[in-house]
């Protein structure tokens, strides 16, 4: 199946996540729109706040160029097998590959169990046989029933709230699923709650642009992101926007009082609206660490979901496996480059089969 489906915003009072085909989106057919002057045309400061209005995106650079549009992307993941062939008389090969692949000790050994008790009950032998069973195994535990972004409910707007160590993509991811909710057709407001640095609100702010989507920043270095996510909120209800994404600055798991700032960030932006997503944004390369840091932001921030970027590096995607079964929080996003296209919504049978590299 395709690896990418719309969340085309219905055209009801209360907005729904509707998955539909891969159609293009209306939005699309602007591209190639100048963007005169868009970077600073409307912006306007208010008692302490910088909010830049969105211009139409337009074809301008952060498109993918690597992937050519497709939203596919079991291409995109690096396969396990990739030089490495396993014995099909003895699957402590096929243990020792998922080893390698992040799936972590115990994770690998109950997936060489499962393979071993299909193949034996379907007389599967071959090396193709058993890698088949491999992809059935792994999509079955990938699958998950809540996997859809939460854009449900009769209040607007839905507010995600973005955390994650430092460098993991955070802020890529924000400008990938700006564009493509804007593009479906739903108003989106960017908070900058990442107010540690000022090249910060810089960077999702060009990314703002290319997306179309309006941006709430602070005045000045270092000031409260709890102030920024209330503003940003507040300007999506009078706006009558229907998202409000917050980016926050990276944090060690580790640094209680950066924890704990995520959770005054949360209240603030609850005062006015629900936080429909706790996205996690996690760094595929990282491998195990990732479910550490992925227990901590658990605990902390209380994620409803995971967004594992990197996958077109060097990482292993075992990771996913774990954090699914050990937390029970689902993948619910991808990313597979820098560019606005290389994101996708997670499939379990495609990662399955990127992974398996078939
Ligand atoms: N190859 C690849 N690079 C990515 C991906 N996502 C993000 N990056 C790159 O990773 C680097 C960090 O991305 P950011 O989006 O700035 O990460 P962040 O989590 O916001 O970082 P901080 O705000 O500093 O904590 C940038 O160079 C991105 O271009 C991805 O899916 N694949
Ligand atoms: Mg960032």
């Amino acid at each position: 199946m395709a690896g990418f489906s719309w969340f085309k915003k219905k055209t009801t009072d209360a907005p729904s996540a509707a998955p539909a085909s891969d159609a293009t989106p209306a939005g699309v057919a602007q591209a190639g729109a100048t963007q005169a002057g868009a970077a600073q045309a409307g912006a306007t400061a208010t008692a302490g706040f910088t909010i830049v209005e969105p211009t139409k995106p337009g074809s301008e650079t952060g498109a993918s160029t690597t992937n050519g549009g497709s939203r596919s992307f079991a291409s995109r993941i690096r396969s396990m097998f990739t030089g490495a062939k396993f014995d099909a008389e003895d699957l402590s090969t096929l243990e020792d590959i998922l080893i390698l692949a992040d799936f972590g000790v115990l994770a690998a050994a109950e997936v060489v169990r499962q393979v071993k008790v299909i193949a034996k009950a379907e007389g599967a032998s071959s090396e193709a046989e058993l890698k088949a069973i491999l992809v059935r195994v792994l999509s079955d535990a990938l699958d998950a029933p809540n996997r859809a972004l939460n854009l449900d409910g009769p209040n607007l707007p839905y507010v995600f709230l973005v955390v994650g160590v430092n460098g993991v993509g955070k802020t890529t991811t924000i400008g990938k699923l700006a564009k493509w909710l804007a593009e479906g057709d739903w108003q989106v407001v960017i908070g900058a709650a990442d107010t540690f640095r000022a090249a910060a609100v810089e960077q999702v702010a060009t990314w703002a642009q290319r997306a179309g989507a309006k941006l709430v920043a602070g005045e000045t270095d270092g000031q409260d992101p709890a102030s920024v996510a209330f503003k940003a909120v507040e300007t999506a209800i009078e706006d009558k926007a229907d998202i409000v994404i917050i980016d926050t600055a990276g944090r060690l798991q580790n640094k209680q009082g950066l924890m704990d700032e995520l959770g005054k960030i949360r209240r603030v932006i609850e005062k006015n609206a629900r936080v429909s997503e706790t996205l996690l944004v996690l760094d595929a390369t990282t491998g195990q660490n990732g479910l550490v840091q992925a227990k901590a932001f658990a605990e902390a921030a209380g994620i409803t979901g995971v967004v594992l970027t990197k996958v077109d590096g060097t990482a292993k995607g075992g990771i996913v496996y774990t954090i699914q079964k050990e937390l029970g929080v689902p993948v619910k996003l991808i990313g597979f480059g820098e560019g606005v296209n290389d994101f996708a919504v997670f499939v379990a049978d495609q990662f399955a089969l990127g992974l398996v590299g078939q």
